[in-house]
């Protein structure tokens, strides 16, 4: 049995469940409480000493970082594959993959994290803040969420981050007119690992970034439509969390607008 250690709203845990749900396997959640930093627990750091989600562990052998994971259960469960292009469409996928460890996904962090994670963190005293901070194993994670916590979306990251996501939805952009998926013409891994990011861009209603990128708003679109995406992500979000999301985008949307250059 497949065992992941999840949160609803964590982009690279929404990337390794909709590659489960594409491929059809069973698997159990078990939720990890990011808010109050249960990933910091002796328990869970034995499991994934970097302290975050997603965990996937089959066999007793815990494996750890979302795009490993990936593929991971693309190496053990070829049957329904997503890695199934040439040798230079793989490299396409890889380089997407990586493109999403290394620049968005710290990007989707700083845009998310003051609006998600630090109102819970807010609610505690000034010690006991700096208490769970300084916790975070690794340092540039520890000093971002600092700077997130002391000045929310005014933090410089926040300003970066909506350059990197502006930038990628171009390149996206340039590279989905000439072919369907992000790695040539058969939906991959990269499409299952990049569609989270946009996920976060839906919740809070930014559609203002797809405004020059039709082509990649019609593959959110595609991505969105299908099954394992319907169970993977979509699932997870109520009625009530959209509204409240909604809410919480819109009224961050001027600094957000601001950072594209827009106001
Ligand atoms: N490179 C890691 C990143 C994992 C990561 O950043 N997870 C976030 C949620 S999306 C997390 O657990 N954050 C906990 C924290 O920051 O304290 C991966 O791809 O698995």
């Amino acid at each position: 049995m497949i065992t992941l250690y999840t949160h609803p709203m964590s982009p690279c845990a929404q990337k390794v469940r909709i590659v489960l749900a594409e491929k059809q396997l069973s698997w159990q959640p078990r939720l990890i409480n990011l808010q109050q930093k249960e990933n910091l627990e002796p328990w869970y750091l034995a499991l994934n000493p970097l302290g975050v989600v997603p965990t996937l562990v089959e066999d007793e052998t815990p494996i750890i970082e979302s795009s490993i994971i990936c593929e991971y259960l693309e190496d053990r469960y070829p049957e329904i594959s997503l890695r199934q292009g040439s040798a230079a469409e793989t490299a396409q996928m890889r380089f997407w993959m990586k493109h999403i460890d290394t620049k968005l996904h710290p990007s989707c962090g700083a845009l998310q994290w003051p609006l998600v994670m630090r109102p819970a963190l807010l609610e505690k005293t000034a010690e006991e803040q700096q208490a769970l901070i300084n916790q975070v194993v690794e340092k540039p994670r520890r000093e971002r969420q600092r700077r997130l916590l002391e000045q929310g979306l005014l933090a410089p990251d926040v300003v970066d981050a909506v350059k990197t996501y502006a930038t990628t939805i171009d390149m996206m952009e340039q590279t989905l007119k000439r072919q369907e998926w992000l790695a040539g013409d058969q939906f991959s891994l990269a499409d299952c690992a990049m569609a989270p990011y946009f996920q976060t861009i839906k919740q809070f209603g930014w559609e203002i970034f797809f405004a020059s990128a039709p082509t990649v708003a019609k593959w959110f679109n595609a991505i969105s439509n299908r099954k394992s995406y319907q169970l993977a992500v979509s699932a997870d979000f109520s009625d009530q969390l959209c509204t409240e999301l909604l809410q919480t985008g819109e009224e961050a949307l001027p600094i957000i607008r601001q950072h594209l250059g827009l106001s």
